[in-house]
């Protein structure tokens, strides 16, 4: 074979290996389901109509139907005007990030303006999302509350994530900022987990919380039970409680994550 004289047989002179090619193999993912872990990759997200929102498509990346006690959806909102604001009454904790978006919650309107913008909306409140004429994707989280004892109850919180201060992790050396308040009023928290090239973590964890986690920035190595699996940005980890998890940062760029964690609640 003259190579440069024809295209023919280009992908033999040009191999294209790439994991970008690889995505476009038939039949090929990088996802996998497990028994007590999934690795979602984009090219296997599923978009449908979501209930009780309107222009809106969404994708369940983890349900209970896994195992989870919580779901995690990316709900892809469509540019919306007008009036008539769909009133949506989620009876469950959620999360809202990365949105360009205004809710109203009791005739109050708050706007997240920004990327790393979220919203934590407590159980019960009813509430309008709308996008301001622009598309918004949210990544959203929702569990049903756990009551404890007390009569303090959860409040809507409003921020972004850049004004979260960093919290000492204790023998990592990842940069660590939680969402929520850390008292046993809430029953989980969401962590941002930044990772220089090469910033691995140090604990091998096992433990009793379950995760789901979005790769929001960067690529590396997630070893999930006994496998090690390649990530990249994009991808979602559904993490079982007790499943060995571990990541390791490669690539030039940092890697950052959006983490569920249920917190401040008794196992038993
Ligand atoms: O807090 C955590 O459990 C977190 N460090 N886990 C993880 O990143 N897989
Ligand atoms: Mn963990």
């Amino acid at each position: 074979v003259a190579s440069g004289t024809s295209d023919i047989y280009s992908k033999v002179t040009e191999p294209t290996l790439a994991p970008f090619h690889l995505q476009d193999l038939p039949g090929f993912t990088r996802s996998v389901y497990e028994r007590s872990y999934a690795l979602i990759t984009p090219e296997s997200q599923v978009f449908s109509p979501l209930l009780g929102w309107t222009n809106t498509l969404a994708a369940y990346l983890i349900t209970p139907a896994m195992g989870a006690h919580f779901t995690m959806y990316l709900a892809s909102m469509a540019g919306w005007l007008g009036s008539n604001l769909p009133l949506l009454h989620l009876p469950f904790s959620c999360m809202h990030t990365d949105i360009i978006f205004t809710f109203y919650v009791e005739s109050l309107s708050f706007e997240c303006v920004k990327v790393d913008g979220f919203a934590y909306l407590p159980p019960e409140m009813e509430h309008v999302l709308a996008t301001a004429g622009s598309s918004a994707t949210l990544i959203v989280f929702e569990r049903r509350y756990t009551i404890m004892g007390g009569n303090q109850a959860p409040e809507l919180i409003v921020g972004s994530t850049d004004k979260q201060p960093l919290i000492e992790a204790p023998g990592e050396i990842f940069e660590l900022r939680k969402l929520l308040p850390t008292n046993s009023i809430y029953d989980f928290n969401i962590h941002v987990m930044d990772f220089q090239p090469g910033e691995f973590l140090n604990v091998k964890e096992v433990h009793y919380n379950q995760h789901g986690l979005l790769l929001l920035e960067g690529q590396g190595i997630y070893r999930l039970a006994d496998k090690w699996y390649p990530v990249q940005a994009g991808d979602t980890i559904w993490m079982a409680p007790f499943v060995p998890q571990w990541y390791a940062a490669l690539g030039k760029t940092r890697s950052r994550y959006i983490l569920y964690k249920d917190t401040n609640r008794d196992p038993l």
